[in-house]
């Protein structure tokens, strides 16, 4: 599905020319942003906090936390204090020297921040989880990581079947009343005790920073591991795509157990030296447009389930708050919809830009920039320094316009290193060529803009013609009754696969015979005959990831009476 294209919005960006300068970067560019090109000193918590503390950046507000109850903002300089003291009590405490695997489990908190950068100070791969997973899904992460330390809450530790953990050797517990016997470290009180000085453990570009586990179609999930080197692209694609610069105050609103919340939720705006907004506690629309309209964000990344969400809580409550500060919004995890877009445009004035990049790639690759026009359900365009192509099963590279394998030939700055403890495992994402495949299918059209169609196992197959179950999700998202939906292919005798939809209906709506009907003329008159569902079902909810994503996978599981495999991922 192809809209017109709109026009760009603003001025001013950092990717003014973006085809002079696509067509002639070098990461080596960016790499001289950063001291380490000269001192030879390298730590990602060194760039993201320490340099600014050192600089004019000192007093500026580096933090701004918020939730229910707490309400507090940190400098760069108490930001490095804090670190240094939270590195001291894990070094000092629990040991945890270079390569340690330092895992944390608990909600956003000032404190969660503090360890995060205090951890990677110490050279030590952190591993951050949801705090929403269960025992199963801690366990098999603890124990795959062979993590030495864990940092999380009083609450929480009940899912932590910490006999069953060999490497454990210390839990730090952040909370009150804390007894520290066996393995429990109780946070706050070391903290008031700990030294601000700490000595950094300088490290190689090569040496890991951060794990994060995610979840195939089939199998146990995978730790993804990223080394410092990432901090070039985290940095770059900051200015370029984020376009933050020194007056901006960001919010990206993803939790730090998802990539987002740590590749542009703490390093990308830090790298930059840009005040960062962190906003505790559950999604809730009033809550959100207030915190834009106090802290004056100018920057919001967030995803397309939540825009969706903002979206069906209406347009009156948007009314009640001054959102005029926001001057770029940005989208990624799943597919925006135009429909999203056109909401966006009405409602905040703005175009939100779709990015996409994985968990593997570690960084932004293919966006939509403020500085060219957006296609509304494209991509966008690759990054410079990043050559992105679809080729077929062989490595071939397609011409435009053709459906196949999403690619992206192999190198740039923040790609994964390795698949933790699975290099079978991280071999199999290369293809001849040196592509890396990404499990995505999409085509890119004749202006060099890729366009999403689903992962390559989600495509339907209908009586000989493809339909990316997208596109008909996004259709459907058009329907008013429509709040969310999911489309699969449901194996069919004649017809090789026929549509299927799940679909949660919006408040006040009933299901009935004439509404499916309804609904399947609507998408038959706005897409194609073929691509309109045979079969509707309603559900109450859909089965989704925390990032957002329908989790097509349970949706066919359902259909066909089969096991729904690992839910670790799916939100409550
Ligand atoms: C950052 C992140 C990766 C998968 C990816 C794709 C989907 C991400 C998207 C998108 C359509 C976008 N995805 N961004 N699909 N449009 N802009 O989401 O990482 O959780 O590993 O997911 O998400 O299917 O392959 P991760």
């Amino acid at each position: 599905m192809k809209l017109e294209a709109l026009p760009v919005i603003r001025g001013n960006y950092y990717l003014e020319n973006y085809d002079e300068q696509y067509a002639s970067y070098d990461w080596s560019e960016a790499e001289k942003n950063f001291s380490w090109s000269e001192t030879g000193k390298v730590n990602l918590a060194y760039e993201a906090i320490d340099r600014h503390a050192e600089n004019f950046r000192k007093n500026k507000v580096a933090l701004y936390y918020r939730d229910g109850i707490r309400n507090e903002k940190y400098t760069f300089k108490e930001m490095k204090d804090q670190s240094n003291k939270a590195g001291n009590v894990l070094k000092t405490h629990a040991n945890v020297e270079k390569g340690d695997r330092v895992f944390i489990f608990m909600p956003r908190c000032p404190e969660l921040y503090f360890s995060v950068l205090g951890a990677i100070k110490l050279g030590a791969i952190i591993g951050p989880l949801f705090e929403a997973f269960m025992e199963g899904a801690v366990k098999d992460r603890l124990e795959d990581s062979e993590a030495k330390v864990l940092i999380t809450t009083p609450e929480l530790l009940d899912r932590v079947p910490v006999d069953q953990l060999p490497a454990l050797k210390s839990i730090v517990l952040i909370g009150e009343d804390i007894k520290e016997e066996g393995i429990y470290i109780d946070f706050r009180k070391r903290m008031e005790e700990a030294s601000k000085q700490l000595e950094i453990e300088w490290v190689d570009l090569s040496d890991g920073l951060i794990l994060h586990y995610t979840s195939g179609s089939t199998g146990k999930p995978k730790g993804v591991l990223h080394v410092h080197k990432a901090m070039v692209q985290h940095a770059q694609t900051a200015k370029w795509v984020l376009d933050l610069k020194e007056d901006d105050v960001y919010w990206c609103t993803a939790d730090p157990g998802w990539v987002t919340g740590t590749s542009y939720g703490i390093f990308g705006p830090w790298l930059n030296g840009v005040s960062n907004v962190i906003v505790g506690g559950r999604f809730n629309p009033e809550t959100w447009y207030k915190m834009i309209e106090e802290y004056g964000v100018t920057v919001w990344y967030s995803a397309p389930t939540a825009f969706r969400m903002l979206m069906g809580a209406g347009d009156e409550v948007i009314k009640k708050f001054d959102l005029s500060s926001l001057r770029h919004i940005l989208s990624v995890g799943e597919p925006l919809n135009p429909e999203v877009i056109k909401w966006g445009m009405k409602v905040f004035g703005l175009r939100i830009h779709d990015t996409w990049w994985m968990t593997e790639t570690g960084a932004q690759l293919i966006c939509n920039y403020p500085s060219m026009e957006i296609k509304p359900g494209s991509m966008g365009k690759p990054v410079p320094g990043v050559k992105a192509a679809i080729v077929d099963d062989q490595g071939n590279e397609l011409p435009p316009n053709r459906m196949g394998n999403l690619a992206i030939k192999k190198g740039w700055p923040s790609m994964m290193a390795a698949i933790w403890n699975n290099p079978q495992k991280y071999e199999s994402y290369f293809m001849p060529g040196d592509w890396y495949v990404s499990g995505d299918s999409a085509y890119m059209d004749e202006e060099g803009y890729f366009w999403f169609q689903g992962r390559v196992d989600d495509v339907i197959m209908t009586s000989g013609e493809r339909v990316g179950p997208f596109e008909v999700e996004s259709k459907l998202l058009e329907h008013p009754a429509v709040a969310e939906a999911g489309v699969i292919g449901k194996p069919d005798p004649v017809r090789g696969e026929i549509i299927k939809a799940f679909v949660a209906l919006m408040d006040g709506y009933e299901a009935s015979d004439e509404l499916i009907e309804d609904i399947r003329v609507f998408v038959k008159k706005g897409l194609a005959a073929h691509a309109a569902p045979r079969e509707i079902e309603f559900r109450d909810k859909l089965p989704k990831t925390r990032s957002g994503k329908i989790m097509r996978r349970v949706l066919k599981a359902w259909e066909l009476e089969l096991p729904t495999g690992d839910l670790s991922t799916m939100e409550d």
